[in-house]
C-alpha cells in the first residue's frame, strides 16, 4: 500500500479487502500480550480477543511491528514469536514507531502506538485491558501515559475497563477532560476500577448499546479529531475482591518504588507484582475484561459501519 521505496506497513490481506469492502475491523495491541500478561495466559487471551471479534461480525487486525515493519494483523505464530521473551521485544508508544521502523526492530504496540497505526491503516475502533493515564505522584514525576496525548489526537474509538487501578483515576479523568476526549460507560454510570467493576468516580454519559456508542463517536467525528473511550467495567461476579485488591495495590505501588522502574516500565512491572500478589486472580480479572472489550468493540464497530 506504500508508494514509497521504504515499506514501512503491511496489512494482512483479510484486513485490507475487509477495509476495501468497508466492513467492520478492531485494532488490538500487543503490548498486553508481550509485557502485560504472563505466558501462556497471554496468547490464550489474544486468540480469544480475535475469536469473539470474528462471532460479533467484525475482522480482528493484531497490530505489533517486525523487523521494522508495521504489521497491521498478525499471525498467531508471528505473536507467539513476538512474545518470546528471549526476543526481548521492546514496548513501542507512538513517538517510538519511526525509531523501530528506521532501526527495522520488532516490539510491542501500546495503546498509544497502536491506535496511531490504526488510524493510519483506516480502522476506527480498538479494544484493550486498561488504558494508560495519570500515574500517583504525577505532580512530581509528571508520569503520565501518552495513551492520553494519543487519544486527544488520534480519532480511533477504544474500548477499555477504564484505567488500571495503579493510577489516580481521578486526575485520569480530569486529563480526558482537559484533552477534549469523551468518555462514557458502557452500562454504568460509574467509571471503572479495572480489577474492580467500580472506581468510586461518577461519569457524565453512560451509553447502553453497541448503536448508541457508535452514533455518539460518528458525530464527535464531524467536529473533533479525538479519540473516544467507551468505559466497559469488568463483570461483578468477575472482579478483584475488594480487600483484596487494596492490600494487592498497596503491595504493588511499594514494589514499584523499590523496584526503581522508570519510565515505560512502570506498568508491567506493576502488573507483574499484582500478579504475584494475588496468586495470579488478578490475570484472571484481566484475561476476563479484555475478552469482553473485544467484544464489544466488535459489536461498536459493526454498528459504525451503517453510520459511515
Ligand atoms: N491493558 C492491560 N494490560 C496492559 C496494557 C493495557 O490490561 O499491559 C498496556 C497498554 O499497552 C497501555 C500500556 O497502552 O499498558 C500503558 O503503559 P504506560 O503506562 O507505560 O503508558
Ligand atoms: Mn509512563
Amino acid at each position: 500500500m506504500n508508494s514509497s521505496p521504504l515499506i514501512h506497513v503491511s496489512v494482512h490481506d483479510e484486513v485490507a479487502t475487509a477495509l476495501g469492502e468497508g466492513r467492520a475491523v478492531v485494532a488490538l495491541e500487543t503490548t498486553i500480550v508481550v509485557h502485560g500478561l504472563p505466558a501462556p495466559q497471554n496468547l490464550e487471551v489474544a486468540a480469544q480477543c480475535e475469536a469473539v471479534i470474528r462471532e460479533a461480525g467484525a475482522v480482528p487486525a493484531t497490530i505489533g511491528v517486525i523487523d521494522g515493519v508495521i504489521r497491521v494483523g498478525v499471525d498467531p505464530s508471528t505473536l507467539a514469536d513476538l512474545a518470546d521473551p528471549s526476543r526481548h521485544s521492546d514496548k513501542l508508544s507512538a513517538r517510538d514507531l519511526g525509531f523501530a521502523i528506521a532501526a527495522k526492530s520488532s516490539g510491542a504496540t501500546t495503546v498509544a502506538g497502536t491506535i496511531a497505526a490504526a488510524h493510519y491503516a483506516g480502522i476506527a475502533v480498538m479494544a484493550t485491558g486498561g488504558l494508560g493515564g495519570v500515574h500517583r505522584g504525577a505532580s512530581a514525576t509528571y508520569d503520565e501515559s501518552a495513551d492520553l496525548t494519543a487519544l486527544s489526537r488520534i480519532p480511533v474509538l477504544v474500548v477499555a475497563s477504564g484505567v488500571k487501578s495503579i493510577l489516580d483515576i481521578g486526575a485520569t479523568l480530569e486529563r480526558l477532560d482537559s484533552l477534549g476526549v469523551p468518555v462514557a460507560g458502557y452500562r454504568t454510570s460509574k467509571f471503572p476500577g479495572f480489577y474492580l467493576a467500580d472506581s468510586g468516580f461518577p461519569l457524565d454519559w453512560r451509553v447502553d448499546s453497541p448503536a448508541f456508542a457508535a452514533a455518539a463517536f460518528a458525530a464527535h467525528r464531524h467536529w473533533s479529531s479525538s479519540g473516544f473511550l467507551v468505559a466497559n467495567p469488568v463483570g461483578e461476579d468477575h472482579q478483584l475482591d475488594a480487600t483484596v485488591h487494596a492490600h494487592a495495590l498497596a503491595a504493588a505501588l511499594a514494589y514499584a518504588h523499590e523496584s526503581g522502574a522508570v519510565g515505560k516500565e512502570v506498568t508491567p512491572a506493576i502488573l507483574a507484582e499484582f500478579a504475584r500478589f494475588t496468586g495470579g486472580a488478578s490475570v484472571r480479572v484481566n484475561r476476563e475484561l479484555v475478552i469482553a472489550n473485544a467484544a464489544l468493540a466488535g459489536q461498536i464497530a459493526v454498528e459504525l459501519t451503517h453510520l459511515t
